[in-house]
């Protein structure tokens, strides 16, 4: 129906709250310790984020953006579709710049925004219905590792292509990152698309300094999930007692975020019932963000059932959107 909007909601504050407290139940119980990515971004988090997308050393944003600016039309023509999903809708202006192209092109019906907060979700819903007022809006609030089950299905004769942007791909490990593939996979009907965004491998001089800006807005996001836990948790990190460390892991190809205990320390994580014990010099994981080659891309992308459609460069070569059929 044109013009119609709904909003379904799959995430209750119980399920984030169950969630947070077994990953760090497992995480600081591992050794290295780790905690996930995912839970940088509360209010806080996601503020400090946006300012790290405006740092002069945050490349990939600014080049994704430029990259999707100049190929957008291309990619609406090579997609057809008529209902553009975006996983982690967050980034407002490159959702309006696949809705113009996709409507340039004559296919847009509907627009499925996913993303963890309802209040983000609302506000863009409403936004969007002003300024698109024939399009169909149907939000869905939920986990994109868990609830892509969920998402509405494609309408009679239309297909659906689903966007992934960010490189937001580069910040699951190799295994979660092949699972989320499938599960992506599973919910497209063969010819349905996947438009993924993933940085590519480049100079480490330029990757380091992105991760570890000198005005110190990323150490403050990386330093925040100990706020998170804190709050959330009940527990008594002393946040400063933390420093930031970012590394290029050439291996694996990934930069790795961590944060290094300077001096030992016992934290009491009131909610759990449990103690843990940092040795001075000892590092928690706490983020990877993998960087790709357009080979690495299509070998990841095969190995989960994709056919690489078509694929934008951006002219430095540090950012792909990638073009998968089902
Ligand atoms: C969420 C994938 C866009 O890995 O580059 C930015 C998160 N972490 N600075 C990335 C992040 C540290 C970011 N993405």
């Amino acid at each position: 129906t044109p013009g119609a909007i709904q909003l379904d909601v799959h995430l209750s504050d119980t399920d984030a709250g169950t969630a947070l407290r077994s990953d760090v139940t497992r995480g600081l119980a591992a050794s290295p310790k780790e905690l996930p990515p995912k839970w940088f971004y509360d209010a806080r988090g996601s503020e400090l984020f946006e300012r790290i997308t405006e740092l002069p050393e945050y490349y990939p944003f600014r080049t994704e953006r430029a990259l999707l600016t100049d190929s957008v039309d291309d990619i609406a023509r090579s997609s057809g579709a008529d209902t553009v999903v975006e996983l982690g809708s967050g980034s407002s202006t490159k959702t309006r710049l696949l809705l113009d192209a996709f409507a340039r092109a004559g296919t847009l019906r509907r627009y499925v925004p996913q993303d963890v907060s309802e209040s983000a979700l609302r506000g863009a819903i409403d936004e969007l219905h002003r300024d698109y007022p024939e399009l169909e809006l149907h939000g869905v609030v939920g986990d994109f590792t868990r609830d892509l089950d969920r998402l509405p299905g494609a309408e009679p004769g239309g297909k659906r292509m689903i966007a992934f942007l960010g490189g937001t791909i580069g910040n699951l490990m190799p295994g979660p990152r092949h699972d989320f593939l499938r599960h992506v996979r599973s919910v497209l009907r063969p010819g349905e698309q996947l438009l993924l965004g993933t940085g590519l491998a480049t100079d480490p001089a330029v990757m380091v300094p992105a991760y570890d800006d000198a005005a110190g807005v990323t150490a403050e996001f990386n330093r925040n999930v100990l706020h998170v836990l804190n709050r959330e948790l009940d527990a008594t990190f002393d946040v400063e007692a933390f420093d930031h460390v970012a590394v290029w892991d050439a291996e694996n190809s990934w930069i790795e975020m961590r944060l290094r205990a300077t001096r030992d320390m016992r934290v009491r994580i009131a909610d759990l019932d449990l103690d843990v014990a940092f040795a001075a010099g000892e590092e928690l994981a706490t983020e990877i963000s993998a960087k790709f080659t357009p080979a690495t891309v299509d070998a990841f992308a095969a190995a989960a059932g994709f056919a690489t459609t078509r694929r934008w460069v951006d002219p430095d070569a540090r950012f792909a959107l990638t073009l998968l059929t089902a």
